[in-house]
C-alpha cells in the first residue's frame, strides 16, 4: 500500500509540474485527490490493513496529500504569472510607433470676417440680436416701407410659402430691427448678421442663399454725422487706418437720405486696378437715416428720436478680404478651398 501511495505521488506530481495551464491542474486535481479519485480509492483499502499498521499509513497518506496540494498551488500560481506576464508583453504599447493623424478643422473664411466686424460693433456698445428666417411680409416689406408692387415682392424675387404671399424666407435681416423696435426699450444700438434668402439663380456673383449683417442705433438726437463718424471708424478698423472712403447718395425705401460707402482702392490708391475694376474705389455697404415712416410703424415719435442703419453682404466681403472670385466656392465647403485660410 505504501507503493501505491508513492506511485501515486509521484505520477500526480509529475503531470502537475508537466502541465501548461491553469484548467488542466483542476482536472489533476479531481483525478488524484478528489471524493472519486485514486486517493480515496487506495485509502478505501486501509481495511485491510491491521490495526497497528493503519495510522502510519494515514499518516503517510496525510502527508502526500499536502504535498501534491502544495504543488498544484505553486504550480498555479507559476502559471498564473506566466500568463499574466505574457498578456503584458502582448499589449505592450510602442510609444515609438507614429501616431494616427487626426485631421482638424477650423472656422470658415466668412465667419473669420462675421466675427471681426461683431467685436468691432461690441466694442462699441452694440447688442448681437438674432431671429427667424422665415417672416411674416408685413416685417420684411411693409414695415421697411416696401409697398405691394415693389419689384423685390415679386414671386420672382422672393420665396413664399403661402399663395397670399404672407410669409416668407426673409430677404433681408432687416425685419429683426422692426422686432427690436417693437419690444425692446430705446436708445437701440444693434447689428442683425444672418441667413437671407433670394430667387437667385447660382453664378460667380449669386445664391438664393447668402448672410448679410445689418446695424442700427434708435436714440435722441442721431445725426447722420453719427453715421458717417462710426461707418468711417469701423472702415479704419477691418481696412486699416487712413483708409479713405466717400459716402455716395443712393436710394433705399427704409432709409431717408441713403447712401453707399465705398473705399478708396488699397490695392492701387484709386488710380484704378484689377481689384477695383479700373474704378478706384471699392463699394462696401449701404446706408442711411432710418426713413421716419418706418420709425413710426414701429411706434417710435420721429420727432423725438432718430436712427441710422446700415446693410451689406458678408460673403462679398469675405471674397474681397480673401480675393476669393467665385461665391460658389464659399458655400461647397470642398477642403481643398477651405485649408487655404
Ligand atoms: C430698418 C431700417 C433700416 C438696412 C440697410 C442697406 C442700406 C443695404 C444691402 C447691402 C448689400 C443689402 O446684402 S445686400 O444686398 N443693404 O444697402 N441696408 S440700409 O437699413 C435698415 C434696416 C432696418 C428698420
Amino acid at each position: 500500500m505504501k507503493e501505491l501511495l508513492q506511485k501515486l505521488h509521484d505520477a500526480a506530481m509529475q503531470a502537475i509540474l508537466e502541465t501548461e495551464d491553469v484548467d488542466s491542474l483542476e482536472s489533476l486535481r479531481v483525478k488524484y485527490l478528489g471524493k472519486k479519485g485514486e486517493l480515496t480509492s487506495i485509502l478505501r483499502q486501509m481495511g485491510r490493513l491491521s490495526a497497528e499498521e493503519r495510522p502510519a499509513m494515514g499518516q503517510l497518506a496525510n502527508q502526500l496529500r499536502a504535498e501534491i496540494e502544495q504543488t498544484l498551488e505553486t504550480r498555479r500560481a507559476a502559471l498564473n504569472e506566466a500568463r499574466l506576464e505574457m498578456k503584458l508583453l502582448q499589449e505592450t504599447v510602442d510609444v515609438t510607433l507614429p501616431g494616427k493623424k487626426q485631421p482638424q478643422g477650423h472656422k470658415h473664411p466668412m465667419y473669420n470676417v462675421l466675427d471681426q466686424i461683431k467685436d468691432i460693433f461690441i466694442g462699441m456698445g452694440f447688442e448681437i440680436v438674432d431671429g427667424p428666417e422665415v417672416e411674416l411680409s408685413d416685417y420684411n416689406f411693409t414695415k421697411l416701407n416696401i409697398d405691394e408692387g415693389h419689384p423685390s415682392r415679386e414671386w420672382t424675387d422672393t420665396f413664399y410659402f403661402t399663395g397670399d404671399s404672407r410669409i416668407c424666407l426673409r430677404t433681408q435681416t432687416s425685419p429683426m430691427q422692426i422686432h427690436a423696435m417693437e419690444t425692446r426699450p430705446l436708445p437701440i444700438r444693434m447689428i442683425a448678421p444672418g441667413r437671407v434668402y433670394r430667387k437667385d439663380e447660382v453664378d460667380a456673383t449669386h445664391s438664393p442663399m447668402f448672410h448679410q449683417i445689418e446695424g442700427m442705433v434708435i436714440d435722441k438726437g442721431v445725426t447722420m454725422s453719427d453715421l458717417k463718424a462710426t461707418l468711417n471708424l469701423v472702415v479704419e478698423k477691418i481696412y486699416g487706418k487712413g483708409t479713405v472712403t466717400r459716402f455716395r447718395p443712393h436710394h433705399f425705401p427704409f432709409t431717408e437720405p441713403s447712401c453707399e460707402l465705398d473705399i478708396q482702392c488699397h490695392k492701387c490708391g484709386g488710380r484704378g486696378c484689377p481689384t477695383c475694376k479700373g474704378e478706384g474705389w471699392i463699394e462696401v455697404l449701404g446706408a442711411g437715416m432710418v426713413h421716419p415712416k418706418v420709425l413710426a410703424g414701429c411706434g417710435i415719435d420721429p420727432d423725438v428720436y432718430s436712427g441710422w442703419a446700415f446693410g451689406m453682404g458678408l460673403e462679398r466681403l469675405a471674397m474681397g478680404e480673401y480675393k476669393i472670385t467665385d461665391l460658389r466656392l464659399i458655400f461647397e465647403n470642398d477642403v481643398r478651398f477651405l485649408e487655404q485660410f
